[in-house]
């Protein structure tokens, strides 16, 4: 498998999810920090000891001795956010935290050291918890403000670091989870289409200037949106099936469409409008969309299947719903395996955009039992290492055979961190083996994987000790 020269291998972490130290050296709380089990709630009042994002993998402590084992890995770029709450404590104060500036500072330096590649999430899933309180989060455009002074704060500091960032992650996950990503206290059952849409518009302005602010401060970088793809099918060839795949299309579209092309399509427009959703547009709103990202940069785990018929289409893993896929196995939390489903992915963003795209997220969530060999701990992880070659293989194809321009790829987790959905230490990603367990047991010690010493080949070959499997 042939892999462009300059292709940028790497993986991907959140803030919230490994650095750990959530009140330390002046850090503000985020809706994260109440937020002890992920999308099944509930959002508590003050941190709870159950919520294992509050050490997280201690990264925050043992930055150095990770880095150093990515770059023993070969890492060309490491995806990491930064904690809005660690620059503006609160979100909305005039100056920053000088201590949390400076931690970035140090992990940058850090990467640089090794020749690694920053690529920064400005906002992934972590709303200061002071503005969701007060302003409800994103349903406010107070915070396009506060997230403005924020990206310009972060670009003035980094701009000799880092060169490629990302505004927010999943951004389409507004519509099904807008706590996570947005911030929004009031519940989701509670909230009108106007609501959910006005949440999405402003995140899309503040997107949309967080692009023109980094061009202006830094002119020799690159930033893009960050989307969840999830390519849906049609259950059956039925016309009414394949209708209701392309709606569901449909609704992931709308936000690259929005960062790529600097405005709302008419098929947004008209559910909008078929919704009776009036939006809030502020005159310079539509100026400020026409800053369009200069890459395309998704998650991708699972594809998925729509139906016409509303019961067919109950019962998948993630945060989308749709039909299960009788061709495709599932992992143990049931998001359905589908290496194809990327190569789908990428060819149907670039033949629409004609723009660079970057993985910025795939793996494997599995149960990992460390083991001792030869006196040493490690994994046996052969079912993460066959699905991570197995949707390489296909991102090869849509580069070799497809002539899609793919930037780089950073698998999720690199290193075990606490899951998202559901906020535990058992669902594994890593290369790197973490010991803590969900009841928060565990001495945070590091281990390599099986799989570590495969993707380092796969990084050294440039792809070449990739293999095309039968299925
Ligand atoms: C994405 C998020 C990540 C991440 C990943 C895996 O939706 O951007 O933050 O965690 O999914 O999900 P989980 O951790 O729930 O397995």
């Amino acid at each position: 498998m042939n892999f462009p020269k300059d292709f940028l291998w790497g993986g991907a972490v959140a803030a919230n999810q490994y650095e750990g130290a959530y009140n330390e050296d002046g850090k503000g709380l985020s809706i994260q920090d109440v937020y002890p089990k992920g999308l099944k709630g509930p959002i508590t009042d003050e941190p709870t000891p159950d919520n294992l994002k509050l050490i997280g993998i201690d990264f925050y402590h043992r930055y150095k001795e990770d880095i150093a084992m990515l770059a023993e890995m070969g890492f060309k770029v490491f995806r990491l956010s930064i904690a809005w709450t660690r620059i503006f404590p609160r979100g909305d104060e005039e100056t920053p935290n000088e201590a949390g500036l400076a931690f970035y500072d140090k992990v940058f330096d850090e990467c640089k050291k090794y020749g690694i590649e920053p690529l920064v999430t400005l906002s992934h899933y972590e709303t200061p918890l002071y503005l969701a309180k007060t302003y409800d989060g994103w349903r406010s455009r107070k915070l396009i403000e506060f997230f403005a002074r924020y990206a310009r704060t972060v670009f003035t500091r980094y701009k000799d670091k880092v060169k490629y960032w990302l505004t927010f992650n999943e951004i389409n996950c507004v519509l099904h989870s807008p706590y996570m990503a947005a911030g929004v206290m009031t519940p989701i059952s509670e909230l009108t289409p106007k609501d959910l849409y006005q949440t999405m518009h402003n995140e899309f302005v503040a997107s949309a200037l967080a692009v023109k602010l980094c061009h202006e401060i830094i002119p020799d970088a690159k930033i893009g949106c960050m989307v969840i793809s999830v390519p849906t099918y049609p259950l059956t060839p039925k016309p009414a099936d394949v209708i209701a795949a392309m709606q569901a299309n449909q609704k992931n579209l709308m936000f690259t469409d929005v960062h790529a092309r600097g405005y709302y399509s008419d098929y947004m427009k008209n559910d909008m409008k078929n919704k009776g959703v009036v939006l809030d547009m502020e005159e310079g709103d539509e100026e400020i969309l026409k800053n369009t990202v200069d890459f395309i940069s998704f998650s991708y785990y699972m594809s998925g299947c729509a139906s016409a018929d509303p019961e067919a289409a109950k019962g998948n893993g993630n945060m989308f719903n749709g039909a299960m896929n009788p061709y495709l196995k599932a992992s143990d939390w049931g998001w359905q395996i589908d290496p194809e489903g990327l190569r789908y992915s990428l060819n149907t963003l670039y033949d629409r955009y004609q723009m660079p795209l970057f993985i910025v997220e795939n793996g494997l969530g599995a149960v990992d039992e460390l083991i001792e060999e030869n006196g040493v701990k490690t994994v046996n992880d052969d079912y993460r290492i066959d699905y991570l070659n197995d949707h390489l293989v296909q991102v090869g194809k849509a580069i070799n055979e497809d002539g899609v321009k793919v930037m780089g790829y950073t698998s999720w987790g690199c290193i075990d961190l606490v899951s998202a959905s559901t906020a535990e230490m058992k669902k594994r990603y890593g290369y790197i083996y973490v010991d803590r367990n969900n009841d928060g047991t565990g001495t945070l010690e590091r281990y390599r994987k099986k799989s570590f010493y495969w993707y380092k080949e796969v990084i050294a070959t440039n792809g070449g000790a990739l293999i095309e499997r039968d299925e």
